[in-house]
C-alpha cells in the first residue's frame, strides 16, 4: 500500500525558531487528535526512532570538534531517511495522523538560512530522502528570538546550536518565513509571543479550521 493511499493520514509539522513553545504546544494538539478518536504517532526531529535519536546526539552535543555544515545537513537527512522508513510512512500508510516536532521546514532554516547552505542542495536532498513525502499542515510558532532564546535559556544548559549567536537565530526566523512565503497554503502562522493561554487560542483555531476536530 503505498503513502498516497485514499486512507493515508495527516501529516502535521510544528515549527519555530528556540524556545517558542513547539513542545508545549505539540502536547496541546496531541490531546485535541486524541479526544477526537484518532490515532496519533507523536515524533520529533532529529530524531523519533532509537538511531535517529543517536544522530540526534551527535548533532546536538557540544564538542570540541567543529562539525562541517555539509555534515550537519548529512546527518540531519540521514536521521530523517530512518525516521521517514521506520515511523511516518508506516503510520500514515494505515491511515493513523503523524504530529512531528519539527521537519525539513527546520533544514531550510537552519542549514539553509542559518548556515548558509545553497537552497538547491537541500531541494536535492529533500527528494532523494523523501519522495513526494510533504507535511500536510506546518504550524510555525513565532516569536522575537529573544523571547525564545529566554524562554530555552530559563529550562537550563544550552544544547550546541542553541549556542549559536543571536544574529544566526535570526536568519533561522527569515529562514521560516522564507518558507511560509513560497508555500502560504501549507503553513498556519501562530504568534507564539503573546501568553500561553493566547498561543494555545490560536492553535485550536487552527486545529479547528484546517484539521476539523
Ligand atoms: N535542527 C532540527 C536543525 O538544525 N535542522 C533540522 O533539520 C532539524 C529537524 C532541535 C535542534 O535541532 C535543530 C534545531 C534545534 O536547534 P529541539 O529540541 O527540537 O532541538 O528544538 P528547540 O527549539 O531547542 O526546542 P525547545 O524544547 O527548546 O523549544 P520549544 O519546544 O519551542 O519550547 P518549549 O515548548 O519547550 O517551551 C520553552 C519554555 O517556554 C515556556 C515553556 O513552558 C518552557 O518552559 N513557554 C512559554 N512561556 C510563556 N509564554 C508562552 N507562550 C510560552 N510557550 C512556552
Amino acid at each position: 500500500m503505498s503513502v498516497e493511499n485514499a486512507k493515508r493520514g495527516r501529516f502535521i509539522t510544528i515549527e519555530g525558531t528556540e524556545g517558542v513553545g513547539k513542545s508545549t504546544n505539540v502536547a496541546y494538539v496531541k490531546a485535541r487528535i486524541e479526544a477526537a478518536g484518532i490515532e496519533l504517532v507523536l515524533t520529533r526531529e532529529p530524531g523519533g526512532t532509537a538511531l535517529a535519536e543517536q544522530i540526534r546526539s551527535m548533532i546536538l552535543e557540544p564538542r570540541e570538534e567543529a562539525i562541517a555544515v555539509d555534515t550537519e545537513l548529512l546527518l540531519v537527512f540521514a536521521a530523517r531517511a530512518q525516521h521517514i522508513k521506520q515511523v511516518i510512512k508506516p503510520a500514515l500508510e494505515r491511515g493513523a495522523w503523524v504530529l512531528s516536532d519539527r521537519f525539513t521546514d527546520a533544514t531550510y532554516a537552519y542549514q539553509g538560512f542559518g548556515r548558509g547552505i545553497d537552497t538547491a542542495r537541500i531541494e536535492q536532498l529533500e527528494s532523494f530522502v523523501q519522495g513526494d513525502l510533504r507535511p500536510d499542515l506546518t504550524l510555525l510558532l513565532d516569536a522575537p528570538v529573544d523571547i525564545g532564546l529566554a524562554r530555552a535559556s530559563a529550562r537550563g544548559a544550552l544544547d550546541r546550536i542553541e549556542q549559536e549567536k543571536h544574529c544566526f537565530f535570526e536568519k533561522v526566523r527569515e529562514g521560516y518565513h522564507h518558507q511560509l512565503a513560497k508555500e502560504p497554503q501549507r503553513f498556519a502562522l501562530i504568534n507564539a509571543e503573546k501568553s500561553l493561554q493566547a498561543v494555545e487560542q490560536q492553535v485550536s483555531d487552527v486545529v479547528q479550521s484546517r484539521l476539523g476536530i
